[in-house]
Formats: C-alpha cells, sequence, structure tokens
C-alpha cells in the first residue's frame, strides 16, 4: 500500500476546506473589505493563492499576525513588499492586540469608498462589514476575541478549529464574518508544505514528523544553531546530521527510554512545541523576498 504521507503528499484539503472555498465565494459579495490574515512567520508561504481569486477585486488588507513570534526587521521587510505590490498590509499581535488599531483604519479605509456609494444612493451608512480569510491556525477568531476584549469565539492550538462562518458585531462600527480556514487543494511547492507543518497549519496527523523535523533541524542548524546551543546546552559546532543533532538535544532533555535509548519521537514533538510556543526565540521561515520587477 503506498504510504500517504510519502513526500508530504498528504490530504490537506478535506471536503470541509471545499466547502468553505465556496462559502467565502458566496459571502465575499456581501462584505466591503477583506482581511487577508498570514503568518508572520511565513509571510509568504501562508499566503494562500486561491484569495485572489475568491475576492476579486474587493479592497484588501493583509495583517501579518503572530508578528510577536517573528523577527521584527523581517516583518518591515515583508511589509514594504506587501505594500510595493500595492496591498496595504499591517504587523499585528491578537494576543496582546498590538497593531490592531492601525488594521482596523486601514479596514475602514478600505471600505470608505463602498460606504460613501451607499451614502451617494441615499442610503443610510451602515457599519463597515469585513471578512477575514486566512489558513487554518493562522489566528482569525483570537483576533476577533481581541477586538471584542472577550473570548467570544472558539480558539484553539490546532487547525481546523472554526467550522461554520459566524457574523460579529465588533463594534457600532464593524462587523466581521470569522471564516474557517482553508488551505489550497495542491501545493506544489515542498518548502511551502514543509513551513506550513512546522507553524502548525496542516493537522499534526496528517503529516511525517520525522521527516519535517529532519529538514526543520537542517534549517534550524543552518540559521539558528547558536540559539539550540543556548538552548539545549550544545557545545558549537552542532553536529551536522539531524538525527545526530536531534538524539543530542533528546539527550540532554531527558527523553530517554529505558536501556539509555533516546526516545526520539518525544524529542521531536518538544523541539516543534518549543518553536511553536516562541521558546526558542523569534523566527522568519520565509527569508527571501520576491524580486522586484
Ligand atoms: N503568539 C501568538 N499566538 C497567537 C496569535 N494569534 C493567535 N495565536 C494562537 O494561535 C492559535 C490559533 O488561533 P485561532 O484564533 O484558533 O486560529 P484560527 O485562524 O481561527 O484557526 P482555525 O479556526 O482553525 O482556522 C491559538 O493557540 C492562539 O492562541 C498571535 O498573534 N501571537
Ligand atoms: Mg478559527
Amino acid at each position: 500500500m503506498e504510504n500517504s504521507k510519502d513526500n508530504m503528499r498528504i490530504n490537506w484539503f478535506p471536503g470541509h476546506m471545499a466547502k468553505a472555498q465556496r462559502m467565502m465565494r458566496e459571502h465575499v459579495k456581501l462584505v466591503d473589505v477583506v482581511i487577508e490574515l498570514v503568518d508572520a512567520r511565513i509571510p509568504l508561504s501562508s499566503a494562500n493563492p486561491v484569495i485572489a481569486d475568491i475576492i476579486e477585486n474587493k479592497p484588501r488588507v493583509v495583517a501579518l499576525n503572530k508578528a510577536d513570534l517573528a523577527e521584527t526587521a523581517w516583518t518591515e521587510r515583508w511589509i514594504e513588499t506587501f505594500r510595493s505590490q500595492g496591498l496595504q498590509a499591517v504587523a499585528i499581535d491578537s494576543m496582546t492586540g498590538k497593531g490592531t488599531k492601525a488594521l482596523i483604519s486601514k479596514v475602514e479605509q478600505g471600505a470608505s469608498a463602498a460606504i460613501a456609494k451607499l451614502v451617494a444612493k441615499g442610503v443610510r451608512p451602515r457599519a463597515v462589514r469585513a471578512m477575514i480569510l486566512g489558513i487554518p491556525n493562522v489566528g482569525k477568531s483570537s483576533l476577533i476575541n481581541r477586538l471584542l476584549g472577550s473570548a467570544t469565539v472558539r480558539t484553539a492550538d490546532k487547525p481546523g478549529v472554526t467550522r461554520g462562518k459566524q457574523w460579529i458585531k465588533v463594534s457600532n462600527n464593524l462587523e466581521l464574518l470569522d471564516t474557517p480556514g482553508v488551505l489550497w487543494p495542491k501545493i506544489e511547492d515542498p518548502s511551502v508544505a514543509l513551513r506550513l507543518a512546522i507553524t502548525g497549519a496542516i493537522n499534526d496527523e496528517v503529516y511525517d514528523l520525522e521527516q519535517v523535523m529532519a529538514k526543520f533541524l537542517t534549517m534550524l542548524r543552518e540559521d539558528y544553531s547558536e540559539r539550540l546551543s543556548e538552548r539545549y546546552k550544545l557545545t558549537l559546532p552542532l553536529p551536522e546530521d539531524s538525527e545526530e543533532l536531534l538524539r543530542l538535544i533528546g539527550s540532554k532533555r531527558g527523553c530517554l527510554r529505558s536501556g539509555g535509548v533516546v526516545d526520539c519521537d518525544k524529542a521531536r514533538k518538544i523541539i516543534l512545541n518549543e518553536f511553536r510556543g516562541g521558546k526558542l526565540g523569534q523566527f522568519t521561515l520565509d527569508r527571501q523576498l520576491p524580486d522586484r520587477e
């Protein structure tokens, strides 16, 4: 039987995502502006290529969420890049609310032409309607809760939490539509799939942790060996072989089975969780800006 996890050829576009995508196409007509959440650690890899097609020419604001987990200098470079492509972009942290004021003002600006058009037709001015789109686990529901100041919609540290759509009245001036996270049917670039898995956008059950962590450890050793050395008390230079590096970290962390054998699976999970929780510091994993024309 073919291993469905081979080469990360996995089913990350389950039926509920296809359904959610259809719902977005229908609802985009009802909104004045779209807020696209991307993950500040992977601003390019987390940008769904299908979104442009779904939203057509609705005004769009790109919010780089989880900016607290990304390298500030890189976040600024990415914001510049989005702006140079003619997109409004802003860095936010949905846990503390940092950047959300700037986001709201961009959303209001984006909607102003549509609202003015209604008023010109003699319709009473109404609240701005915005739809929040983005990949699973990027923080769409957390952003809504932060704007509301209460845990109104469900959030969790795993993809696929929000299933249906939900309108939320944030204020008299703003109504938001929360949507389920969607990926796209075919992720062509394996390095994109890798980054989506590492950052938690792809359900942990459907990819091969061993394969992902071998590649991730190589990335970490190349760009962040000091951080690894500091966190896990390792002497530099780190071993070139990712399996050896993993065993070293595992033994430092006491991931030992009887007989002193390192429990590699446990070590992999520890490293990944510490990365995701920000315990290894701030990371930007998309480190190549698109060429400027
Ligand atoms: N550090 C950090 N964590 C965040 C931020 N925003 C959200 N999170 C965390 O990311 C996880 C996912 O958040 P959700 O709001 O459920 O994500 P979602 O986009 O609604 O996910 P789906 O509904 O599954 O598509 C939760 O554990 C949040 O606490 C942020 O700005 N910084
Ligand atoms: Mg959600």
